[in-house]
């Protein structure tokens, strides 16, 4: 074989695999783009890929999945540390050693007859003191392709790794896609991941939620930062300074849509901007200013297509339009173009769905067009208002975290923490309904603890306390503020009451004013919240008016005594290595809502 680099661990792990699944044909993905183009022909040739409207979406091609193979698995997927505890009561856990023998039996020889693609990528800038290396092989083009935009690839990634073992282990086999031999695991101790039988996005690019999250929050315990599913956004005001948020909202609640806003015409009009620099992860360090700076890890955006239209995200809309892979959405035979719920009023009555059966634009079945988790691959830099500081090697320094989920009652539209202890217990106790991100009933209120629960690698009560010691080693002048929002308020009739998107701006705005220390707040049980004449209402009349906001800030007594017996539930369910700091505040909630 010829080999592109001379790193011993890389070769000898690459000899190992080579040996295991015997492929007829090895190839390096060295990041040119005449090789990743002539790949995605060929895919196109086999079925794997179709290719779009070259006039109207240069570059895109549409590709669909096996439909039992449309999200993350949560159920088959394994954190496997050599002991139970160490993954926690939250993770499905494997014995290492005999997980290790059961995948390669499932992936001995799967490759015969396939193609080897050795990917080299680096999560983050190359180079970055925050970026990280790994290795993905795969049998699929289209993992290779959405690697390519997702993360940094090729040759380049090899030199910055020099001869270093510190890189991680990603084999991925599609084997048959059958979902009782799926399985996508993790094994932190060893920097490895393991996955079989699946062709879709979380499920097998490698380098998102398996390595970002889940490897490296094992490797931010152990090295002293963190690796959030945290979106990263810049917020410009008029004087041209501009503030960075990053945050955590679970898996389909609208990351990608808060990081992409557009600000409403009248702060539009005063010259305020919201700059992306990242719509899933973060890692973030803390700088020799002491403040806290975080990297996006990813480059690129695998975003939720349905619900992404002209309206709510046309940033996301415009990033899609070149060099964009689009899974399991509707096409359009029309014009050879693609169609999601949500993306317009008219749906193409000549089309495909995401199935490939013939479909004709009737909306109101049980029949979509897109798969409710059909997804676009776009490349960062095709982004509008990408942040000029997206490739800064050193981050952005951060001034609040905000979690937030998707609660039809109880969780107001925004409030903030008393301090940084009570920010990590405000995250701690996060739920949210679940949606079609992955598998399983949809709309069920879940604890989804700083929305990780997926995508923590080790013992969450033990990340509760990885969270509470970042917070030791920061002056609290210096520390970002945590705050709590809910886009999602229903009222009776089941309606949203916060119209979100573009005036999901209104709130970042109170809370970055609360960072500066330029607005007061009022006391609550449940922490500081609004003087509601201080969320600007200006451009919402007939929508929202100050009485329906006051509605949105209400803290309902009795509810939250409910909630907090739910918290309690949570935490014992957890086990002992929940801190007793966060006892202390669940303690005190009960307190104050007694
Ligand atoms: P992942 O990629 O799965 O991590 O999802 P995400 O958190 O990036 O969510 P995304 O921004 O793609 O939004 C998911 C869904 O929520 C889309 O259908 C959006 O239209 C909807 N959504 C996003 N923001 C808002 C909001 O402010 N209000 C309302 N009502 N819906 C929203
Ligand atoms: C999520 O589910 O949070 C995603 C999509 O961002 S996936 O890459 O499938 O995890
Ligand atoms: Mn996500």
């Amino acid at each position: 074989m010829e080999r592109l680099t001379t790193n011993p661990t890389v070769n000898a792990w690459l000899d190992e695999r080579i040996a295991l699944l015997n492929p007829d044909k090895i190839v390096w993905i060295t990041g040119d783009k005449a090789q990743l183009d002539a790949l995605k022909a060929e895919a196109c040739e086999t079925g794997e890929l179709y290719k779009l409207n070259e006039e109207l979406l240069p570059e895109c091609y549409l590709h669909r999945t096996a439909v039992n193979d449309v999200a993350r698995v949560e159920a088959r997927t394994f954190i496997c540390t050599p002991t139970k505890e160490e993954a926690g009561p939250l993770n499905n856990w494997m014995d290492p050693a005999e997980t290790y023998k059961m995948l390669d039996d499932i992936a001995r020889d799967s490759y015969k007859g396939r193609t080897m693609y050795i990917i080299p990528y680096s999560m983050g800038p190359i180079g970055s003191p925050l970026a990280k290396i790994g290795i993905e092989i795969t049998d699929s083009i289209y993992v290779v392709s959405n690697m390519a935009i997702m993360t940094r690839v090729g040759t380049k990634v090899l030199e910055a790794l020099g001869d270093s073992d510190d890189w991680v282990r990603g084999t991925h086999c599609k084997c048959d896609i059958d979902e009782e031999k799926r399985y996508i695991c993790q094994f932190p101790q060893d920097n490895a991941i393991y996955s079989v039988n699946s062709g879709y996005g979380g499920n097998v690019l490698l380098g998102k939620k398996c390595f970002a999250l889940r490897i490296a929050s094992y490797q931010a315990k152990n090295e002293g930062w963190q690796a959030e599913h945290m979106l990263i956004l810049g917020l410009e005001n008029p004087k041209g300074e501009t503030k960075y948020i990053c945050a955590a909202f679970p898996s389909a609640c609208g990351k990608t849509n808060l990081a992409m806003m557009i600000p409403p015409e009248g702060y539009k009009s005063k010259g305020y901007k919201v700059w992306c620099v990242g719509d899933d992860i973060s890692w973030i360090r803390k700088g020799a200013d002491g403040r806290l700076y975080a990297i996006n890890p990813e480059n690129g955006f695998f975003g939720v297509a349905p619900g992404t239209n002209e309206k709510s995200n046309p940033n996301a809309l415009a990033s899609t339009k070149k060099g964009t892979i689009f899974t399991n959405v509707c096409h359009n035979l029309d014009n050879n173009t693609v169609w999601w719920e949500g993306l317009d009023k008219n749906p193409p009555t000549n089309a495909l769905d995401w199935t490939g059966k013939p479909w004709n634009g009737e909306v109101d079945t049980d029949r979509p067009g897109a798969n409710p988790n059909s997804r676009f691959t776009a490349p960062a830099k095709n982004c509008p208002c990408l942040s000029p500081e997206f490739e800064n090697p050193n981050g952005v320094p951060i001034s609040a975290f905000v979690f937030g989920g998707r609660r039809a009652k109880l969780a107001p539209l925004v409030y903030q923490s008393r301090d940084w202890n009570h920010g990590v217990f405000i995250g701690s106790v996060l739920s949210s309904e679940t949606t079609a991100a992955a598998t399983g009933a949809v709309g069920v209120v879940r604890r989804d603890p700083m929305a990780m629960r997926p995508f923590i690698g080790y013992d969450c009560g033990t990340y509760f306390q990885h969270w509470l010691d970042i917070g030791k080693t920061l002056d609290p002048e210096k520390a970002p503020k945590i705050f709590n929002v809910n886009w999602f308020r229903k009222d009776d009739e089941g309606h949203f009451m916060w119209p979100g998107f573009g005036d999901n701006l209104r709130v970042l705005e109170w809370i970055i004013k609360r960072c500066d220390g330029e607005v007061d707040a009022d006391e609550t049980p449940i922490g500081f919240m609004p003087k509601p004449e201080d969320i600007n209402l200006e451009g919402l009349e007939g929508e929202v008016d100050i009485n329906r906001l006051k509605e949105m800030l209400n803290v309902d007594k009795a509810l939250w005594q409910e909630e907090a017996k739910g918290i309690e539930e949570f935490y014992a369910s957890l086990g002992n290595t929940v801190p007793k700091e966060l006892y202390d505040c669940l303690e005190t909630l009960k307190k104050n809502v007694g």
